[in-house]
C-alpha cells in the first residue's frame, strides 16, 4: 500500500467515523471562522423542510434583518426582518424572533445577524431529528445495569457491568413471613434511574408506559428503527428489547408469594461519583406499595398486550406479565394505602435509606392507569368499574407521581377495540385532551421564545425537560385527535426548547448541538474519564429553585427561565433520568413518524 493510499483510507476511516452513529451530532460544511454567537437561540439540529422554523435572538441589537446563510457565511440563500424588540417575560431580556419558516429548501445553514454574529449551524431536511430520537433511545441502553457495553455498541463508553444485583438483601422494611429480613433475593438487569445507581419502581413506571406507549403509537417506525444494540439483529423492534431490558428486573421486583412490589432496590445511601462496576454497596429490596405495586400492574398489562405479538420470539413472556399484573392489581385491592414514607420508615428499620423517595401519597391516578391498561388488555369490565375513570375534569400533566393522563392516552389509542363501558367515555376523555391541548396553545405566539413550555414560571420545576417533552406528548395527542396540524406544530415547538431555543441557550440532550449539556450529574460521564458525556441523555434542565436544592456553587441566572447550570454538582438543574428521556424519546419519534403526513418534510401541507 502506498501512502497516499494509506492517507485515503484513514481518511474515508475518519469520514465513517464522523458519520457513524456513536452520538456525537458532527455537521458536514466549512464553518465561519468566527465562532458561534450564544445570543442565537435555535434548535440546534434543525428543522424539517416545511414546518415552521424560528430563532430568537436575546440582548439589544440595533439591525432589522437577519439573513439565512450557508456555513462559510458566503451565500446567502434568504433574509427576513426581526420582530420588534419585546422583554421576555421573566428575565426582562430583550428578544427579536427571526422567523424563516418560508424557507424550505434542505441544506445546512447559520442565521447570520449584522452586528450579532452568526448562530451554530443546523440543518434543514426531512428526518432531522432522526438521530436525536435514536439517540434518546440508545440513552436508556446506556443506563443498563448488570452488563459489559462493549465498545461495539458503546462506540466511545464503553464500560465493564456494574451492580448484577443477583444477591439483593430483602430489608426490615420489606419483611415477610416467607421472606424475612436478610433473605437473599435476584433481581439483576434494569436501568440506572438517574445519575444515580438505584432502580426505582414508580419512575420505572411512568418511563415505560411512555416508552411503550411510543411503539404501541408508531409501531411502523419503531420496526424499521436500528439503534445498534446487542438485540437489534432479532425479530424484536430495537426499542421492546430495550425495554425488556427493564421489563424483567420490575418482574423480578413482585414478591410472588402475596403480588406485592418492592418500593425499589437501592443501596442504602448514593454512591460516590464512582463507574457502575466500582460501586460495591449492599444492596437492598425495600417495603412494598401501593404506588409501586400499581404502577407494576400498568406496565405489565400494557407489555402483556404489546409482547403478544412477539410471542414466537419471547415465549410466554406476554402470559407471565398478565398474570404479573393480575397479582399486583389484587394486592393493590387489598392494600389501597400503603404509602411509601421514607422518614417513618427509618424510624422503624435499621439500615436508614437515604437514597430517592419517590413518595407519592395520593394513589387515585396509579389506580386509574391500572384499571385501564388491565382493562384494555383484558377487555374485562369490571377493571374499568373498579374506578371512577373520571373523577373530575382535571388534565394534569403525566410525571412520576401523576400517570392519569397515561391512562386515557391507553383508551384513546385503542378506542376502537373497547366495550360499550368505556366506549361510553371516550368522547369525554376526547374533548378533555383537545381542551387541554388549546390551553397549552394559548399564549404561546406571545411567549418570547414562541414555545408551549415556559409560558408559565410554574413550568420551571425539577426536570423541567420533561414538563416540555410531556407537553409535546399531549399535544401529539390532540393531533391525533384532531387532525389539526397547530398541534403538532407546537409539539414541534418544545422539542426545538429542548434542542436550544430557550433562555439558556443549551441543547439539554448530551451529545446533540454545538452548545449541548456538558456536565451532566451522571455518575459514569463524571467518573469515565472522557470528555465528552454519555450521549442520548436529557438533563433535567432549567428548574427556578435549583440553588437551594443541590447548594452547588456558580449560579449566576436571576430568573426562572435561565436557572440552569451545567456542572455536576448541580443534580436539581443538570442530572439525567429515564422518566425525562422516556417522553423525549416519544416527542421526537413521534415527529419523524409523523412528518409525512403533517407535510413537515416536503409533501404539501
Ligand atoms: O424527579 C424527582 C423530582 O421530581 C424530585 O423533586 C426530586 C427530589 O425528591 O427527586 C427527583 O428524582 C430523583 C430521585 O429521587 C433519585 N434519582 C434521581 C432523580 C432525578 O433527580
Amino acid at each position: 500500500m502506498d501512502l497516499s493510499t494509506i492517507t485515503k483510507a484513514v481518511g474515508l476511516l475518519s469520514l465513517a467515523f464522523l458519520f457513524s452513529c456513536s452520538g456525537v451530532q458532527q455537521k458536514p460544511g466549512a464553518t465561519a471562522a468566527q465562532p458561534a454567537t450564544e445570543a442565537i437561540r435555535l434548535n440546534q439540529i434543525g428543522f424539517y423542510p416545511k414546518a415552521p422554523k424560528i430563532a430568537v435572538v436575546v440582548g439589544e441589537n440595533e439591525g432589522d434583518k437577519f439573513y439565512l446563510k450557508t456555513p462559510d457565511l458566503s451565500k446567502t440563500v434568504y433574509s427576513g426582518q426581526l420582530t420588534d424588540t419585546k422583554p421576555a417575560a421573566l428575565s426582562n431580556r430583550p428578544t427579536r424572533v427571526a422567523d424563516f419558516s418560508e424557507f424550505s429548501e434542505p441544506g445546512v445553514y447559520v442565521i447570520d445577524i449584522p452586528g450579532v454574529g452568526h448562530s451554530y449551524t443546523f440543518e434543514i431536511g426531512p428526518d432531522v431529528h432522526e438521530d436525536v430520537a435514536a439517540a434518546a433511545l440508545k440513552g436508556f441502553y446506556y443506563q443498563r445495569m448488570s452488563a459489559d457495553l462493549p465498545e461495539q455498541y458503546a462506540g466511545k463508553w464503553p464500560r465493564p457491568a456494574g451492580h448484577p444485583d443477583n444477591k439483593v438483601l430483602v430489608h426490615p422494611s420489606a419483611a415477610t413471613a416467607q421472606r424475612p429480613a436478610g433473605t437473599v433475593i435476584s433481581a439483576p438487569r434494569g436501568w440506572y434511574d438517574a445519575g444515580d445507581y438505584n432502580k426505582y419502581i414508580v419512575n420505572s413506571g411512568i418511563s415505560m408506559g411512555t416508552l411503550l406507549s411510543a411503539y404501541e403509537d408508531f409501531p411502523q417506525y419503531y420496526k424499521s428503527q436500528n439503534l445498534n444494540i446487542p438485540e437489534s439483529n432479532n425479530t424484536v423492534p430495537d426499542l421492546l428489547d430495550e425495554t425488556l431490558w427493564n421489563l424483567r428486573w420490575m418482574l423480578a421486583m413482585q414478591d410472588p408469594n402475596d403480588g406485592g412490589v418492592y418500593h425499589k432496590l437501592t443501596a442504602p445511601a448514593f454512591e460516590g461519583m464512582i463507574m457502575p462496576a466500582d460501586a460495591r454497596k449492599v444492596r437492598y429490596v425495600v417495603q412494598k406499595g401501593t404506588a409501586a405495586t400499581l404502577d407494576f400492574a400498568a406496565v405489565m398489562a400494557q407489555a402483556s398486550r404489546i409482547y403478544k405479538n412477539y410471542e414466537q420470539a419471547l415465549p410466554g413472556l406476554s402470559d407471565s406479565c398478565l398474570t404479573a399484573a393480575t397479582k399486583a392489581w389484587a394486592w393493590a385491592q387489598k392494600n389501597p394505602d400503603v404509602v411509601y414514607a421514607q422518614d417513618e420508615m427509618n424510624k422503624a428499620y435499621d439500615p436508614d435509606v437515604t437514597t430517592g423517595a419517590y413518595g407519592d401519597k395520593d394513589f387515585s391516578d396509579e389506580f386509574i392507569w391500572a384499571a385501564a391498561e388491565l382493562y384494555t388488555t383484558t377487555h374485562n369490565d369490571s377493571y374499568y368499574t373498579a374506578v371512577n375513570m373520571l373523577p373530575d375534569d382535571k388534565m394534569l400533566l403525566p410525571s412520576w407521581p401523576q400517570v392519569r393522563l397515561l391512562a386515557y392516552y391507553t383508551l384513546l389509542r385503542n378506542s376502537n377495540n373497547l366495550t360499550p363501558v368505556a366506549q361510553h367515555d371516550i368522547a369525554e376523555i376526547k374533548k378533555r385532551l383537545v381542551h387541554f391541548a388549546d390551553e397549552l396553545l394559548d399564549g404561546t405566539a406571545a411567549n418570547a421564545y414562541r414555545t408551549v413550555m415556559g409560558k408559565s414560571k410554574d413550568d420551571y420545576i425539577w426536570g423541567s425537560s420533561a414538563v416540555a417533552a410531556n407537553q409535546g406528548v399531549a399535544l401529539v395527542q390532540a393531533y391525533q385527535i384532531t387532525g389539526d396540524k397547530k398541534y403538532l406544530q407546537s409539539a414541534l415547538s418544545n422539542l426545538d426548547y429542548l434542542l436550544g431555543r430557550n433562555a439558556t441557550g443549551y441543547s439539554f440532550l448530551t451529545g446533540y448541538g454545538e452548545k449541548s449539556t456538558m456536565h451532566p450529574h451522571h455518575r459514569p460521564s463524571v467518573a469515565d474519564g472522557i470528555e465528552e458525556p454519555v450521549p442520548g441523555l436529557l438533563s433535567g434542565g432549567t428548574n427556578a429553585n435549583a440553588p437551594k436544592q443541590d447548594n452547588c456553587t456558580g449560579y449566576t441566572a436571576t430568573s426562572p427561565d435561565e436557572m440552569y447550570l451545567d456542572a455536576d454538582c448541580s443534580y436539581a438543574s443538570n442530572e439525567i433520568a429515564i422518566n425525562w428521556n422516556a417522553p423525549l424519546v416519544y416527542l421526537a419519534g413521534a415527529m419523524e413518524a409523523l412528518q409525512q403526513e403533517a407535510g413537515f418534510s416536503g409533501a404539501a401541507q
